[in-house]
């Protein structure tokens, strides 16, 4: 279609007050916003008014950007990864988008100029906080890479309502608040209503012959959904790239309700709507547990059919053929919550499209690879067969077609294996009949990897052991990362500058080059920078933690930091058991010489997982006993930070000195936590678990606490049969710790609080705390000490940071890109879209 032509005369200029990058045109472009965004003049604007005002501000300057790219990959065609999680933990953007552009300092002194503070500025934004830990974060960082590689992207998910809760405590216990994060306004999204796309649910399937006498098969659904997407921009570190995040919206479609409205059933035809926009309403609150709620599995097959009709869109509104879509996409799921992505493309491609069962299945398999993202079998997913069947009928005849051709094949490669057959089998059925997710994205992907070396290998000899006999060819391994320009440039400012006067500002995106910092390690002067840095770090967290927990913080305490979700594998009740230990050393010997320990915990528990909601009522009561210990005075903090999420987590990592990463071996796939922490100069105390085993292999033994038991050590406990009870009959102080809970000393005397917690370690005891409790309290010991020569401590902190170059996200992608997506990077170059009739 042809624009009007007297609109070929409304081309916006590069630089002027809506893209000008000088202190002058950002503050008139501030300004403007606030009058025709916000509608406020200054004296009657709010901070928030103010923060909106410079969220548009820098989207504006976004925009060129955002255009120009996506006019390259049109016009280029270029092959793109279409990354697929039901998660993006995004955090906040404002910051994060005036690091990568380059424009920081300028517009914190713009904003200074106009009496604001950009801190208390980017204090107002509502963070999205649309995942629940490790797997929706690394989404949000490799979509940070993946923009400064310029690689051709597009982040597929689903626009939650409600993000994951924010928790408060009350009485020392978890309370889940809902995240209404959207109530003031996004600025940081674009509504995309024209490209909003029809999603069916239920009902039932009929065959029928087509004109040219082909078996089709129809599917008469009992609802539609509509998905409106919604568009966010990312863009690269210092690139002219922005690629974008796509997330979709649940809405009730117009024709739907008119038909209703039309029987006179017009408030019927409103409850549908609502039931409707349920849909995306909220973020399921695990991790790593799987709950098999309908709801769920509608949200799966919801925005995996919105990206793929969207891709379906792209692709033929370049030009391109069906034949051609695995040249233009590549679809990385991000575990299993899309893997219904294997029988939905079929099905478009098939029953939409008109492809044969081979032409389609040839596409998927081309198109599609899967990350595994975790060990613990009840985070397998399995859709019981007739939820599934119910809520999917044709999906259900696709993958039981699927399936018979897949077994049929592996009849032929191992005759006479019945068992392996049934291991296999996409189905379940050994008892009630499931969908096994997992097995349908081994199938229908060309990669399956896992997220570190070790999580790799315990895939291949455990989890996925048949897969991996039938296709070795497929399995590979890639380590996460994390990005440099969020938890190193934007978190950490400090050490940022000290970093760039010695080594330049390269290493932000080569992050190897932080090897250069080895040579510094032995200097005295650098050494006292190096410690004063860190000192200040812990001083703003100790204010922090005055404001929010009302306690006063020596900041040259150890700073001894475990934050993540919470969870029995993760152990956080062994870190209390030490504290518990160390309280009673303490207690019986006052001059003990140990160094004084502040113990700061953060992490929300799943809302139903009752015992990781008494895991932080402990800590909260510990908190309560040694915080109210005269004795304990200058000694001994406990602090639990309410509602850890990104940007506590950015106050958090800067100031930690020692990172806990304490998982039985064999339960945490990679962890990412582990290397923020190390990235910021903590030393880490940990387990020969996930990504722990190359962190220490970069950064060197001797620059590492380890201790416990290893993964194949765990394995043959188990098989000879693994008593709790021996270790705490055998271990007085092990002993004494559990006791103390059980009689109530850290719940006000009352007994009962803690049994659950206490009874299911001494009866069973899965995550082996016990017997990895002596050597973990040896080692603790090792760290006290070790934190009392401040010059080897200091050593050992810049070491870590030199050593953990390999940690970027930027490694993880240029990885994924060589071994598995085959997408050459797409610079692009600026040009003057905003001109019309071009
Ligand atoms: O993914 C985490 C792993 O535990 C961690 O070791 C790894 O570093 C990280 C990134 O690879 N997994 C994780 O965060 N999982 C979830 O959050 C999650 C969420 C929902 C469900 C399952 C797992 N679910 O089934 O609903």
């Amino acid at each position: 279609m042809q624009p009007a032509a007297n609109l070929n005369h409304a081309a916006v200029q590069v630089e002027d007050d809506r893209t000008g990058l000088t202190p002058e045109t950002l503050k008139r472009a501030f300004l403007d916003n606030l009058f025709y965004i916000q509608g406020k003049f200054p004296r009657l604007a709010t901070q928030h008014d103010y923060y909106m005002a410079l969220a548009y501000t820098v989207r504006d300057r976004l925009l060129q950007r955002w255009i120009s790219t996506a006019a390259a990959y049109t016009e280029q065609g270029s092959r793109t990864v279409a990354y697929l999680s039901a998660e993006f933990l995004m955090g906040p953007q404002l910051g994060h988008n005036l690091v990568n552009l380059g424009i920081y300092d300028i517009v914190q002194q713009a904003v200074a100029d106009l009496g604001l503070n950009l801190d208390e500025l980017m204090e107002q934004e509502a963070e999205p906080g649309l995942g629940n830990g490790g797997l929706g974060r690394l989404a949000a960082c490799y979509l940070d890479s993946m923009a400064t590689l310029e690689v051709p992207s597009l982040g597929y998910g689903i626009r939650y309502e409600f993000g994951i809760f924010r928790q408060d405590i009350r009485n020392g216990q978890q309370v889940e608040v809902t995240d209404k994060w959207l109530r003031l306004g996004n600025p940081w999204e674009l509504p995309r209503p024209e490209w909003a796309v029809d999603v069916k649910l239920g009902g039932h399937t009929e065959a029928y012959t087509d004109r040219s006498g082909r078996y089709r098969v129809r599917w008469i659904p009992y609802q539609v959904i509509k998905g409106v997407p919604y568009d966010m921009p990312i863009a690269g570190y210092r690139t002219n790239t922005c690629n974008t995040l796509r997330l979709w919206s649940a809405q009730a479609p117009e024709a739907f309700d008119f038909e209703i409205f039309n029987s006179g059933d017009y408030l019927g035809a409103v409850q549908d709507k609502l039931s409707s926009e349920n849909l995306s309403k909220v973020l399921y609150p695990n991790d790593n547990i799987s709950q098999g709620k309908r709801l769920r599995l509608a949200q799966q097959i919801f925005f995996v059919s919105c990206s793929l009709q969207d891709m379906l869109r792209i692709l033929a509104r370049q030009g391109l053929a069906l034949s051609q879509f695995s040249q233009k996409f590549v679809i990385q799921l991000n575990d299993t919550h899309p893997a219904v992505t294997v029988a939905e493309l079929m099905r478009l491609l098939m029953d939409e499209h008109g492809l044969s069962w081979d032409a389609a299945w040839d596409i998927t398999q081309r198109s599609i690879a899967y990350t595994n993202h975790t060990l613990m079998p009840e985070a397998l997913e399995k859709w019981p067969v007739d939820m599934f069947g119910q809520l999917l009928p044709r999906h259900l005849e696709i993958i039981y077609e699927i399936n018979h051709r897949f077994l049929e094949q592996v009849r032929a490669r191992f005759p006479d294996d019945s068992d392996r057959l049934r291991r296999l089998s996409l189905i379940d059925e050994s008892g009630e009949r499931y969908v096994r997710m997992a097995h349908l994205a081994c199938v229908g992907s060309f990669s399956i990897n896992g997220v570190a070396a070790l999580h790799t290998e315990l895939l291949k000899q455990d989890v996925l052991k048949d897969f991996y006999e039938l296709y070795p060819e497929k399995f590979n391994s890639k380590t996460n990362g994390v990005t440099p320009r969020r938890f190193m440039v934007l978190s950490n400012p400090r050490q940022t500058e000290m970093l760039n006067r010695t080594i330049g500002d390269t290493w932000v995106s080569r992050l190897d080059e932080l090897k250069r910092l080895e040579a510094k390690a032995e200097d005295p002067s650098f050494q006292h920078d190096w410690h004063m840095i860190k000192q200040a770090n812990k001083g703003d967290l100790a204010n922090y933690m005055a404001k929010q927990n009302g306690l006063v913080i020596n900041p040259e305490s150890l700073f001894d930091v475990q934050v993540k979700r919470i969870h029995e594998y993760k152990r956080q009740h062994l870190n209390v058991l030490h504290i518990i230990t160390l309280y009673h050393r303490l207690k019986a010997s006052p001059n003990l010489e140990v160094p004084p320990r502040t113990f700061i915990f953060g992490g929300k528990a799943a809302p139903g997982y009752h015992v990781a909601k008494l895991m932080i009522r402990l800590v909260n009561g510990v908190a309560e006993v040694i915080n109210h210990d005269p004795a304990m005075r200058d000694r001994l903090k406990v602090v639990f930070l309410r509602n850890f999420n990104v940007r506590l987590a950015q106050r958090i990592y800067p100031a930690a000195d020692l990172s806990e990463q304490i998982s039985m071996a064999g339960k945490e796939a990679s962890g990412t936590g582990n290397m923020k922490f190390a990235l910021n100069g903590a030393v880490t105390i940990g387990t020969l678990d996930g990504a722990n085993v190359e962190i220490r292999d970069e950064v060197g033994a001797e620059n590492f606490f380890l201790f416990g038991l290893t993964a194949p050590e765990v394995y043959a406990l188990k098989a000879q049969g693994y008593n709790p009870w021996d270790y705490y009959q055998g271990d007085p102080e092990l002993k004494q710790a559990l006791d103390s809970i059980l009689v109530g000393t850290f719940s006000r005397g009352d007994g009962e609080v803690f049994k659950p917690l206490i009874d299911s370690l001494l009866n069973w005891d899965p995550y082996l705390l016990l017997a990895d409790y002596q050597d973990y309290v040896a080692c603790q010991e090792r760290v006290g000490q070790a934190f009392c020569d401040r010059t080897h401590w200091t050593r050992m902190s810049i070491l870590n940071v030199a050593r953990m170059g390999l940690f970027s996200s930027d490694r993880s992608i240029q990885d994924y890109c060589r071994d598995v997506w085959r997408t050459p990077a797409v610079p692009i170059e600026l040009t003057d879209h905003a001109q019309l009739g071009e």
